[in-house]
């Protein structure tokens, strides 16, 4: 059987000592130099879950996203591009911990009743880190032990994303890089040339020092002019230091190395380029338009084009509790639109947006994209408008869903698709920026000596562990103006987030730090 293979190659990958490790919201992410062992696991993993379905092409990205230079981390991708489902993420726990790799192995094939001669293909991508390499040669001498990889080497976590539905699903692209920006760029070029707009998309993006720098790269042409500041990627330490999408969102200011012309639209991208956040300056100001402000810009666009159209659509935009109140007040009373909340993490708000012809999810960290559902895809592409008016929005609404990544946010895809929505509707950024003022909002790290003492409901904004807790919380809430605080255990550090929202910056300050006080005994 496979143990003598299995062996030979776990001994090349020995467990760290006084080590565990638990797949949390996006995979495993601790030190790089500690992963080794695991990566080479989830290769296994990867390879048993193309065999449960079938022979599908699977999956393996070796990221830590925004993280620091020094961490790593790796997650598994389902055949349409899809996150692991939850109940496989117990398997990857059990099998990163496992002392009797052999016998962890065969109780999961056993419990699943699967089939390792049918292990097919696993794609392999990583981002742009020091120990990447090493972690990639690791994930492919697991996947080897049942099924064939292929590595494309650096890629964003998105391209990854892209490949393991294209080697499935060939309708949806070609299955390689390049498959990847003419489906991108084909989709620009067409949309600017039926809205006759001659003069090319321009932008300045910080890249993180990341892996967006060199991919945003390859997709410049005639129309599309990118100039990337902290694109270096060959400074291993740079990596997301004083820059990049979470840099700027938490700190709520300009990233190093770029010096903002008033009134002009920048962006950034994180460390594998999944999220993105625009801002512009305004003298001293700084606006920062998060993830909830592309939401809002994305929907009312995709509003205007359906009426144009002539095309009903049932739309909805998905939310987490870190979105601005003012944002979803804006999205219910002023657009019209419908709006749900998920726990944070990607996994969750895909599966809700799935359930609209049109779903926008956005996490206010800036992941997020908007998912067409086949039917509402096959709808508009049998609909007919008589007038020029409507013919233009079918077709441009037809080469949205081509362009926005249909798998998982994409900093690139979105990228574009702000880009040609302030375009095409001549809206300014500083327009976008007025559409609503966000409540002052602040964010904070409490160190707990259990986090999983922690446990939430309503989409984690309401606590139910430890007892009494939630009660006090909102206590303090209702002595503030438009106040608004919850707590929740990281799903990614050892430590739980608290976030407040008031009227004002510093009732907004006072009121975090007085929840944060009320953790103190634990
Ligand atoms: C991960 C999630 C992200 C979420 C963040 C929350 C994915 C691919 N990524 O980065 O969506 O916002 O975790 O981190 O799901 P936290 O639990 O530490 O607050
Ligand atoms: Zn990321």
């Amino acid at each position: 059987m496979f143990t003598d293979t299995l062996s030979a190659a776990s001994v090349r990958h020995p467990k760290p000592p006084n080590t565990t490790f638990a797949y949390g919201t996006a995979g495993f992410r601790t030190i790089g130099s500690l992963l080794d062992s695991t990566v080479f696991r989830v290769g296994v993993l990867a390879s048993l879950r193309s065999a449960k379905v079938g022979g599908k092409t699977i999956g393996v990205m070796i990221t830590a996203s925004h993280n620091p230079p020094e961490d790593n981390g790796v997650k598994v991708v389902d055949p349409l591009g899809e996150m692991l489902p939850q109940q496989w993420e117990p398997y990857a726990t059990q099998l990163a911990n496992s002392d009797n790799l052999e016998d962890d192995v065969r109780d999961i094939v056993s419990r699943e009743n699967i089939d390792v001669a049918q292990a097919g293909l696993v794609v392999v991508g990583m981002d742009t880190r020091e120990t990447g390499p090493q972690l990639l040669r690791a994930a492919i001498d697991g996947i080897e032990v049942f099924g064939r990889a292929k590595s494309f080497g650096e890629l964003t976590t998105p391209q990854l994303h892209y490949l393991v539905r294209s080697h499935n699903d060939p309708g949806f692209g070609e299955s390689s890089e390049d498959g990847y920006n003419k489906k991108i760029v084909g989709a620009v070029e067409e949309i600017l040339r039926l809205w006759n707009i001659q003069e090319p998309l321009e932008i300045t993006v910080d890249a993180a020092n990341g892996v967006g720098a060199p991919k945003l790269r390859n997709l410049s042409s005639n129309s599309i002019i990118i100039t990337i500041v902290n694109s270096n990627t060959q400074d291993k330490s740079a990596l997301n230091v004083e820059c990049g999408a979470d840099y700027v969102k938490t700190n709520q200011k300009l990233p190093s190395n770029l010096q903002p012309r008033d009134h002009q639209l920048y962006s950034s991208f994180d460390g594998d380029a999944d999220r993105v956040v625009f801002y512009y300056a305004d003298g001293p100001r700084f606006q920062l338009l998060d993830g909830d402000r592309i939401a809002t810009l994305l929907a009312s666009f995709l509003n205007k084009l359906l009426q144009q159209a002539k095309v009903e659509a049932k739309m909805g935009i998905i939310q987490t509790a870190y979105a601005n109140g003012n944002s979803t007040r804006y999205i219910q009373e002023t657009l019209q639109i419908p709006v749900d909340f998920t726990p944070t993490g990607v996994k969750h708000l895909h599966h809700k947006a799935q359930e609209y012809d049109i779903g926008l999810y956005f996490e206010a960290n800036g992941h997020g994209t908007v998912l067409f559902s086949d039917d509402f895809i096959d709808s508009l592409k049998s609909a007919h408008s008589s007038l020029p008016e409507g013919k233009r929005a079918l077709k441009t609404l037809i080469l949205l869903t081509e362009l926005i990544n249909q798998t998982v946010g994409d900093s690139i895809s979105d990228l574009f698709a702000v880009l040609l929505a302030l375009r095409i509707q001549d809206k300014t950024c500083v327009e976008w920026g007025r559409d609503y003022t966000e409540l002052p909002n602040k964010l904070f790290k409490v160190l707990v000596k259990d986090r999983f003492a922690f446990k939430t409901t309503d989409a984690e904004r309401r606590l139910v562990e430890p007892a009494g807790v939630q009660a006090q919380i909102d206590a303090l809430v209702a002595a503030y103006a438009q106040g608004r605080s919850f707590v929740r255990a990281s799903g990614t550090e050892n430590a739980v987030r608290v976030y407040s929202e008031a009227a004002s910056a510093a009732d907004c300050a006072e009121l975090g730090a007085r929840v944060c006080q009320l953790l103190e005994p634990y």
